[in-house]
């Protein structure tokens, strides 16, 4: 081991509101998007809330929060990363006043954290669009989305812009690609959806998040704002420079995101990209300018890496976007494909693409847990979890050694929460167990599972346990 973490490494972990809180009309939130989306991107959206949709009361965290963050800080949490829910700011989306009582459950969030000396990390939107935007406006395809972003941002930052130095503005903004609903608040089908209609759509979020950090900069100099990509490292499938180009081609889909994030203006392969397809944008003049307000850090989450080919191959599942299966990989019980290595691979080339400091915003294994009692206390012997874990922070430490600026780390769903993808519950990340089922039944209990322990002593000893 040549180097180890750097002191004052904010080590913690990350969810999203529409994933945990539940209470989702409490407190005059409005519909999101995610309330009417009983199977993630399984299946298409239905009409009204029903029952059978976990998010709904997620794991109830709206109301037991103040105990969730207890656990966080008994493990040793420097930071937390959370999103807030966008309809409970603004119920619809396109209000003039923001909804006090909605802003009023954050400040009560940020003083437990504050009590716990823990530093927030708010995510501004994270697959939570008021549903009426989506509905009335087509979510970002339409200009307007905008003014409304910059009305909640600027709400936020004027609120809590003294209590929250780190924000995020869009969750893994390069998934509008594959999944317009989740990610973009787009409500014409995927399959109607014209590409046109897809890219202007991008280009608006692009805009309202230069803007935002505009707007951040503004209200307070101090704030630091970041981009956030969902991160893949694409192999190719054989040496066949065809196979090598088709890994350039999607490794650009996803990098252009960022491109413009930290480099203000759109990379000329992507302008490429719109031309051969006959796209023509609205980009104003203004829209140019605003783009150059650049981020301070690149986040991104990180799961799994895929394979490219020009021809051949099977298709594996993957997070949101999947590709090729790789034949040398493990898998999770999801048919992720697990790639411990690929986390220092991603590092290294964002740090030499961008020269930004990354935070490591998401990453995780989901799995089945067994619940068992060991000294008449209810526990998961989550072995795989920790290996996972261990396994992925070696390679964070190899690229810390490697020189990259790396600020932080967040595990995915420290306490087991629905899925985003399948919207179940069985599919858990959490050092800490949740007591609700699939089917909704459950006390939702909270117990610490073995990795716990683990990753609280990781923690204490800055990653001086790692095997
Ligand atoms: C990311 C999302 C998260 C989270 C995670 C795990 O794509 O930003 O919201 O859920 O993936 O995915 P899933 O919950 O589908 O297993």
């Amino acid at each position: 081991m040549s180097t180890t973490f750097p002191d004052g490494f904010l080590w913690g972990g990350a969810t999203a509101a529409n994933q945990l809180e539940g209470g989702y009309d409490a407190g005059g939130k409005g519909l999101s998007i995610q309330d009417v989306m009983p199977r993630g991107i399984l299946a298409p959206p239905v009409e009204e809330p029903t029952a059978d949709n976990l998010k709904l009361v997620g794991i109830d965290h709206y109301h037991r929060y103040a105990e969730d963050i207890a656990l966080f800080a008994e493990m040793g949490f420097k930071v937390y990363r959370f999103s807030i829910a966008w309809s409970r700011i603004f119920p619809n989306g396109d209000e003039e006043t923001p909804n006090e009582e909605g802003l009023a459950f954050y400040d009560a969030l940020l003083d437990e954290l504050e009590k716990h000396g823990i530093e927030p990390l708010v995510t501004i939107s994270h697959y939570e669009t008021p549903l009426h935007l989506a509905k009335t406006y087509d979510g970002w395809v339409d200009r307007r989305m905008i003014g409304f972003y910059e009305r909640y941002a600027r709400t936020l930052f004027e609120r809590y812009g003294n209590r929250v130095k780190y924000w995020l503005t869009f969750n893994e903004i390069n998934s509008v690609l594959h999944a317009p609903l989740m990610s973009g608040g787009i409500w014409t089908s995927k399959e109607q959806l014209s590409k046109a209609d897809l890219y202007q759509a991008i280009h608006h979020e692009l805009v309202a998040s230069a803007s935002a950090t505009k707007i951040a900069r503004e209200i307070n100099p101090e704030l630091r704002i970041g981009c956030m990509i969902l991160a893949m490292p694409i192999y190719p499938l054989t040496p066949d420079p065809a196979d090598v180009l088709k890994v350039m081609d999607a490794d650009h889909g996803n990098l252009a995101f960022s491109d413009v994030h930290v480099r203000g203006a759109y990379p000329g392969y992507f302008l490429r990209t719109l031309r051969d397809q006959g796209i023509e944008l609205d980009i104003t003049d203004a829209d140019r300018e605003t783009l150059t307000n650049t981020v301070d850090f690149v986040s991104f989450s990180y799961y799994m890496s895929i394979c490219e080919a020009a021809s051949g191959g099977e298709v594996g599942q993957g997070n949101i976007m999947g590709g090729i299966k790789n034949p040398k990989l493990p898998a999770s019980e999801w048919g992720w494909q697990i790639d411990p290595v690929g986390l220092r691979i991603v590092l290294n080339q964002f740090w030499d693409r961008w020269g930004k400091p990354l935070f490591i915003v998401e990453n995780g294994l989901g799995a089945k847990d067994e619940l068992v009692e060991v000294d008449g206390v209810p526990t998961v012997q989550d072995d795989y979890r920790i290996a996972y874990l261990n396994d992925h922070l070696v390679q964070v430490r190899e690229a810390i050694a490697d020189g990259v600026d790396v600020m932080g780390y967040t595990w995915w769903g420290p306490i087991d929460v629905v899925s985003a993808s399948t919207a179940q519950l069985s599919k858990r990340y959490g050092f800490i167990y949740v007591d609700r089922n699939d089917d909704g039944s459950g006390t939702l209990n909270r117990y610490r599972k073995k990795s716990f322990g683990w990753y609280r002593d990781t923690i204490a000893s800055n990653g001086a346990n790692l095997a």
